[in-house]
């Protein structure tokens, strides 16, 4: 049947309208209900092909996916775009009106979640069996208000009107157990839970590029065995008998929205064991059932956590070896070990995941022995090699300073065969600082995969234009392997194609003005430089340094109006944890400086500041094709990877930032030329850090930082409120921990250096399109393909 007589058929016999009575929602629905049909079948082929080759699958243990929109991407993979927007336009309908009903799968809350999802879409491109496994959040991400210039969380309803992608598997459930106690049974030990909880799996099928594979996006959601107990009802106590219910809610009701400092409830470490357990349990029973023999899972499986959100599942692993297969705990130990892999996604100390012995004994007692069990070994590692007291403390996989704590870090280090950083820095420094004494017992498990971005929804989704332009130039090998971008390079001199990429960005920055000032009342001038920082609110991050400087901007325009500046437009977008009083208080003064410059006639067009409410993975789709900088700006040392940089990049913006994460390998393939790159080293902050570093002289020394900051302090962004930044300004005096002060010279000559590039038009273009010829390596199915060959041995 053709596409448009299909959609009519879903229409009528699926969403139960006719052509008159339908409302938009309605032919959304049937869109995406005739178009999974399509990918159903591909499905079903996927999982045939890898049963009968019974080839090893690859499982990414994840709590977060921050998917965004399915209809485009599923479209553009498919190669179906054209004929469905065709098949709409019969109706008066428009493709790209339908595609924003849709609202975005925000199971996640920054570049961990992002990078989960890019993965996934690789995985499925490069046509390798995998499986992702999370949590079905009820409430993703929440969704940010600004009301008055401060940050208000709501809960986001994604599933309110249903969810036409995925499909529940009632024949894939499984029983969580927590607390109760361990038996020992005529040898054999046996945990009796006190608490069970049933798991049932919900798939959302992953399309891969031209449509190759359809991989599986497996979340959990809970549900009480029994889920009404009718006698405690009918006696009248109505809710105790929904007790259990309310408790298995509860477990998969929220994404914990904190990306750095670690929650610590014991909510939190039931929702990491309940997806850990469900997923372990899955993925062994999936292999008994199609090897036989539990003993060969690590050559038909491999398992990646992502962070140590997934840890617990060492200690499941090893234990449903032993309790429930009946192996010794040394052969157990050894098929975890060839299974698991960890990849860590932050040194910051307070990021580090441990939980209190007690709650984690209370809560999971016999993990608790197989921890301790695991610990032994590798204390008894540790001391065969002859590592001292100190490195023994720190490889221990509990903490004894003070209270006594699970390390999660430690058990994932331990539980696997292979433990990543995510950019050749942060690798770097892995070995050197949280992980230096296990690097030395282990000096073969440290290993570096550089983040990716799919080009797949960052580039040819996101930016048709630019991805136009690229195919005319070039033809349409990119679209199969990114690096190919690199035949661009030597058009960077040619003056037509800059002024034609250049058209494209204006176009995009167009869209992107008008779409903003519907959002924010704001008018942007399409020719002022678009300067973009988005991402979470931290303070690593440095939001305050941009903010700082354009203050300190805004004070030159002023005193200087005569001057030639280069019209600029700031944008930030980002979500801050909701517990996070600083990053809180950075956007009011966000939106603070945005009233006061914007309505400030002597500075005009000259600068516009823009504070961009619910920054999410859908605007970043509108936001990234249209900036001209890109700020990466993070503290040295302190930025793992990053993926937004890379975005930008490919998307033909200028990046300004320190030498951090994967910034240093993108100046290393864009040239030095194409990049503004400007303070500390990690090596010179922590130098700094360890001699005493004194910002208040800093600032007393730097006339413009002075007063930008002693502005700030003073009230002038704020009149309703004058001592509202005074505390925020005081950490920069008197401590000042992510060298803001430190920075600030060298960021505003940096941000000139900028204006001077963007006055010599010809020059600016030659640079953006050398930095989208050069940064096709940072396509996550290079990763991926590193990540295959190198860990996971499928390819
Ligand atoms: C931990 C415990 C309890 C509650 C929450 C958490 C938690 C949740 C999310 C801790 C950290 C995160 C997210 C971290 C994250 O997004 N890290 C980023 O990962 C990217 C992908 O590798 C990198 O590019 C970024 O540099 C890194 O900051």
């Amino acid at each position: 049947m053709e596409l448009e007589a299909r959609i009519i058929d879903v229409l009528r016999h699926r969403v139960g309208k006719n052509e008159l009575a339908a409302k938009k929602h309605d032919w959304y629905n049937a869109t995406v209900l005739a178009l999974r049909d399509d990918i159903i079948d591909r499905w079903f082929a996927s999982t045939s092909r890898t049963y009968e080759t019974k080839g090893k699958r690859v499982y990414y243990l994840s709590l977060e996916f921050l998917i965004g929109r399915l209809l485009r991407d599923a479209l553009s993979n498919l190669g179906c775009t054209r004929d469905m927007e065709h098949a709409l336009r019969e109706h008066g309908l428009d493709l790209a009106a339908l595609e924003e009903l849709e609202p975005d799968a925000a199971l996640g809350n920054g570049g961990l979640g992002r990078l989960a999802a890019c993965f996934m879409e690789s995985l499925a491109s490069l046509d390798i069996p995998a499986y992702g496994y999370g949590i079905r959040y009820v409430n993703g991400m929440f969704r940010q208000r600004i009301d008055d210039g401060w940050q208000v969380e709501l809960p986001e309803t994604w599933l309110a009107h249903g969810n036409p992608w995925e499909f529940e598997r009632r024949e894939s459930a499984y029983r969580i157990g927590f607390g109760g106690e361990v038996a020992s049974e005529g040898g054999n030990i046996r945990w009796k839970p006190a608490e069970t909880i049933e798991a049932t799996a919900v798939d959302t099928p992953v399309v891969g590029w031209r449509g190759k594979r359809v991989n599986t996006l497996r979340l959990w959601t809970a549900n009480a065995l029994d889920p009404i107990r009718l006698d405690a009802f009918n006696a009248g106590d109505h809710a105790g008998a929904l007790a259990a219910q309310v408790r298995a809610d509860s477990l998969v009701r929220v994404l914990y929205p904190a990306d750095s400092t670690q929650a610590g409830q014991e909510l939190r470490l039931r929702q990491e064991f309940f997806f850990s357990s469900a997923s372990i349990q899955d993925i062994v029973r999936r292999h008994v059932q199609y090897h036989g023999d539990v003993r060969t899972l690590p050559d038909k499986a491999a398992i990646q956590l992502n962070d140590t959100h997934p840890s617990v599942a060492v200690a499941e692993l090893v234990r449903i070896l032993c309790d429930d297969h009946g192996l010794t705990f040394d052969e157990a130990w050894d098929i975890t070990r060839k299974t698991i892999a960890y990849t860590n996604h932050t040194l910051l100390p307070e990021a580090l995941e441990s939980w209190p012995l007690p709650l984690f004994e209370r809560l999971l007692p016999r993990h608790m022995q197989i921890v301790y069990a695991i610990n032994a070994r590798v204390l008894r590692e540790a001391r065969k090699a002859g590592l001292d007291d100190a490195a023994i403390s720190a490889i221990s996989l509990i903490d004894e300073h003070g209270e006594r704590r699970v390390r999660m870090a430690n058990l994932a280090f331990a539980g696997a065969h292979s433990v990543n950083g995510v950019a050749a820095l942060h690798t770097e420094l892995m070995k050197e600082t949280v992980f230096a004494d296990l690097h030395k017992l282990y000096p073969d498990k440290i290993n570096n995969k550089t983040n990716g971005v799919t080009p797949r929804r960052w580039l040819q989704q996101s930016n048709p234009r630019l991805t136009g332009l690229i195919r005319e130039a070039i033809g349409d090998g990119f679209l199969d392997d990114a690096e190919k971008l690199s035949a661009l390079d030597k058009m960077a001199g040619d003056a037509a194609f800059g002024e034609r990429v250049d058209e494209a960005k204006r176009a995009n920055k167009v869209d992107l003005a008008h779409h903003l000032g519907e959002l924010t009342g704001i008018r942007l001038d399409p020719d002022a430089l678009f300067d973009v920082q988005i991402k979470r609110i931290h303070e690593y991050k440095r939001q305050l340094l941009n903010l700082i400087e354009t203050v300190a901007l805004y004070d030159q325009i002023r005193s200087h109006p005569e001057k030639d500046w280069v019209p600029r437009v700031k944008i930030f977008g980002g979500k801050a944890a909701s517990s996070y009083h600083n990053a809180k208080l950075i956007i009011k003064l966000a939106n603070d400086i945005a009233r006061r410059v914007n309505s400030d006639p002597s500075v005009g067009e000259m600068l516009k500041v823009v504070f961009v409410p619910n920054y999410n993975v859908s605007l970043a789709e509108r936001i990234i094709p249209a900036a001209d900088l890109s700020e990466q700006i993070s503290t040295a040392g302190m930025e793992a990877s990053g993926t937004g940089n890379m975005k930008f990049a490919l998307n033909g913006a200028l990046t300004i930032g320190t030498l951090d994460g994967a910034n240093i390998e993108i100046m290393e393939r864009v040239g030095r030329d194409n990049i503004v790159i400007f303070g500390l080293t990690a090596e010179e902050v922590a130098a700094k850090r360890a001699d005493g570093y004194n910002p208040r002289a800093v600032i007393e020394g730097s006339r413009e930082l002075a007063q930008a900051v002693h502005s700030i302090a003073s009230g002038v962004f704020s009149p309703d409120d004058p001592t509202r930044y005074a505390g925020l300004m005081d950490g920069l005096l008197h401590s000042d921990w992510f060298m803001v002060a430190a920075d600030f010279d060298a960021y505003a000559v940096a941000q000139r250096e900028v204006d001077r590039r963007w006055r010599d038009r010809a020059g600016w273009r030659k640079a953006a399109i050398h930095n989208i010829a050069n940064v096709g390596w940072f396509s996550s199915d290079r990763t991926i393909a590193e990540y295959a060959r190198d860990i996971w041995g499928v390819l």
